[in-house]
């Protein structure tokens, strides 16, 4: 019996318009899955939009919408970006569906009669745009401590899930289950939030002050706070579903980003749990996508890329490529619309799209296309290669390193550039056509195998590859290499217009193309910097939190820093100058944006600034104050 594998996306807001990040997560979130129906395995990937909150009420009663009619126009949005970028999910839940809502009022009752929820009067800090209370000492500047909004005291009387009850159950639960938040220093943060005492969670919001949300079922004078309501979807899809095969609770994995792993690690497995529920499997919290200056991509900052426009320039499975390739999972990237220019043109254009186009032309040219039946050799070093590159990418994708495995087919396929440059079937045609045809059938077969494997992250570009090459849909077993050749014995390939054709910035008069710069020339003007040129360095703020020595080296301590949004650590030469545990505690400043590099063998991502004088050294640090880590140096 296949494998059941139910993945979740979070619920979008519908207040925001569809942004680089929820292009990200979804599809991630479509591309394990797709990796996993390759695999063999019964998938179902639920997705959809968070549509109750003040925010919503406020935007449709601007706009002379209901707030339904609104959230009908704006979850629209993302059904068509999901639509245009590929992406294949089993379930879009909406949470003001009948399904949902009547879920949301059945749990809530079930914990209301076990006597988890009680009334109290609370007076606390509201911010509107968060949509929650803040605590007095939370609280930054008088403003809200995650976007720096206004706050206004607020006393009203609300209902409160007894979360604190269930504390050490899920700390347990954690120490059971290492990897149920991944990667583990996100685990670590999880732990370390719930060594403080954990309070209680206000779960309701009086109807006076907002209507829009779903009723707490015994008392018509309130409503439910919102993220009880939204993170129960997750189950709602699997007691409603929609026709086809239910997915199973627990789920298997929640992808999510890593701003919202408090309510996803500790309010919702609490909430499971208390239910008589089982909590989820694993829990994913993935980075962020940054802008050029550091700081996160959002719509708040007027920084934000829309998928959509870059779906178009560059082609939705480009895009794909791109935002699957260069990041690392649970790590921060840089967004870079140059970098997706890159990896179309060298990796897409030149690797991949190149080996197939030699491939189709040469056996339309002298074989009708015809791909020939060939006795194959064990000995063979590249279908050795391939026998390797399937198992590895079934393993990493298994570890969710999808970095890797497209790193690691594409390796496959730039090996295999170099076989046919090196068979140059194009010359042996003339002397030797059984060997030309044997190359070319080789190199085939080595893009039928590399185009299955990056079907998951490129669906619609394989599929046309796929039938270049003579073949219709993909088989399960199409990923492992049985018997080389086979499929493609005897097929009639089509050759036609580049499937990946480079792509060249248009050169507008506004924007002429920029001059090629000439070092020696620039340097030879001042050996200045520009103030742009400075902008580039990202210094911050870092706390020490823990610090070694490396061993056999007299030079290196080695760090764990704190980076506000992030952990990060680094190798510092300063080993003659601190004891390790000098260090700890300290706030630093560090080059953030450096190349990670391995010293000593040790990764460091960035840089720690000192001063030298004479025979001693001293670190820089904020003087006076108490800056917060990730704090920004200009
Ligand atoms: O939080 N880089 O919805 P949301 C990467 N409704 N990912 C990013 C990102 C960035 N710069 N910005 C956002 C909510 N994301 C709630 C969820 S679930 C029961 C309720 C991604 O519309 C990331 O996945 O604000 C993040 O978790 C999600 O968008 C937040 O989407």
């Amino acid at each position: 019996m296949s494998k059941n594998f139910y993945l979740t996306t979070p619920l979008y807001y519908v207040n925001d318009e569809p942004h680089i990040g929820h292009a990200y997560t979804t599809v991630l979130a479509d591309v394990i899955a797709r990796y996993h129906r390759l695999f063999g395995e019964t998938v179902h990937l639920l997705t959809g939009t968070d549509e109750h909150g003040q925010k919503v009420a406020d935007a449709s009663a601007k706009l002379g919408r209901t707030p339904l009619e609104h959230c009908d126009i704006t979850s629209q949005r993302f059904v068509n970006v999901w639509e245009k970028l590929g992406v294949e999910y089993n379930d879009f839940i909406r949470t003001t569906e009948p399904r949902h809502t009547t879920l949301v009022a059945e749990i809530l009752t079930r914990l209301n009669d076990k006597g988890d929820i009680y009334k109290q009067e609370y007076e606390g800090w509201y911010s509107v745009f968060e949509e929650r209370f803040f605590t007095e000492k939370d609280l930054v500047d008088g403003m809200d401590p995650i976007g720096g909004r206004p706050v206004e005291k607020i006393k009203e009387t609300n209902y409160f899930f007894k979360m604190s009850n269930y504390q050490e159950w899920l700390i347990d639960h954690y120490e059971n289950h290492p990897d149920a938040v991944l990667p583990g220093f996100r685990l670590n943060e999880v732990l370390g939030f719930l060594r403080q005492p954990l309070g209680d969670l206000c779960i309701s919001r009086p109807k006076s002050r907002l209507s829009w949300g779903i009723p707490i079922p015994w008392d018509e004078d309130y409503v439910t706070y919102v993220w009880f309501d939204a993170l129960l979807n997750y189950y709602t899809a699997t007691v409603h579903p929609p026709e086809g095969i239910a997915p199973k609770w627990p789920a298997d994995f929640h992808l999510i980003g890593k701003d919202i792993l408090t309510t996803h690690a500790v309010y919702w497995p609490i909430m499971l749990h208390a239910a008589g529920l089982e909590p989820p499997k694993h829990i994913l919290a993935h980075g962020w996508w940054m802008a050029k200056d550091a700081a996160k991509m959002s719509k708040s900052r007027g920084n934000v890329v829309k998928p959509l426009d870059l779906a178009d320039i560059y082609g939705p499975d480009s895009f794909r490529y791109y935002l699957m390739r260069d990041m690392v999972l649970g790590q921060d990237a840089n967004f870079s619309e140059e970098m997706v220019v890159k990896r179309l043109n060298s990796d897409l254009a030149n690797d991949l799209g190149n080996l197939l186009n030699r491939v189709t032309k040469l056996l339309t040219q002298h074989f009708d296309g015809v791909v020939p039946e060939v006795e194959w050799s064990d000995e063979d070093s590249l279908i050795e290669l391939a026998n390797q590159t399937a198992p590895k990418v079934h393993n990493l994708v298994e570890d969710l390193q999808i970095h890797s495995a497209i790193e690691e087919t594409l390796q496959f396929v730039r090996a295999t550039n170099r076989v046919i440059a090196n068979d140059a079937p194009w010359t042996t045609i003339k002397s030797d056509k059984e060997a030309a045809g044997k190359a070319l059938a080789k190199a085939a077969e080595a893009v039928r195998l590399a185009t299955v494997l990056l079907y998951p992250v490129m669906p619609v570009k394989c599929s046309e590859i796929l039938s270049r090459l003579g073949i219709g849909d993909i088989e399960v077993t199409d990923w492992e290499v049985t018997n080389w050749g086979d499929r493609l014995a005897g097929k009639t390939v089509t050759h036609g217009d580049p499937l990946f054709p480079r792509y060249k910035p248009p050169v507008t008069e506004d924007a002429p193309a920029k001059p090629k710069q000439d070092k020696k020339a620039k340097k030879e003007d001042s050996g200045m910097i520009t103030f742009d040129q400075f902008k580039e360095l990202d210094l911050r703020t870092a706390v020490v939190v823990a610090a070694e020595e490396v061993e056999k080296s007299d030079k290196l301590l080695k760090l764990q820093i704190d980076l506000g949004t992030e952990s990060r650590q680094l190798v510092a030469g300063v080993k003659q100058f601190f004891k390790p545990e000098e260090l700890i505690g300290k706030t630093v400043i560090v080059v953030a944006n450096l190349k990670p590099a391995k010293i000593f063998g040790i990764e460091s991502q960035g840089m720690m600034l000192a001063v030298r004088h004479g025979d001693s050294l001293t670190y820089l640090t904020p003087a006076g104050g108490d800056v917060p880590p990730g704090m920004r140096v200009s």
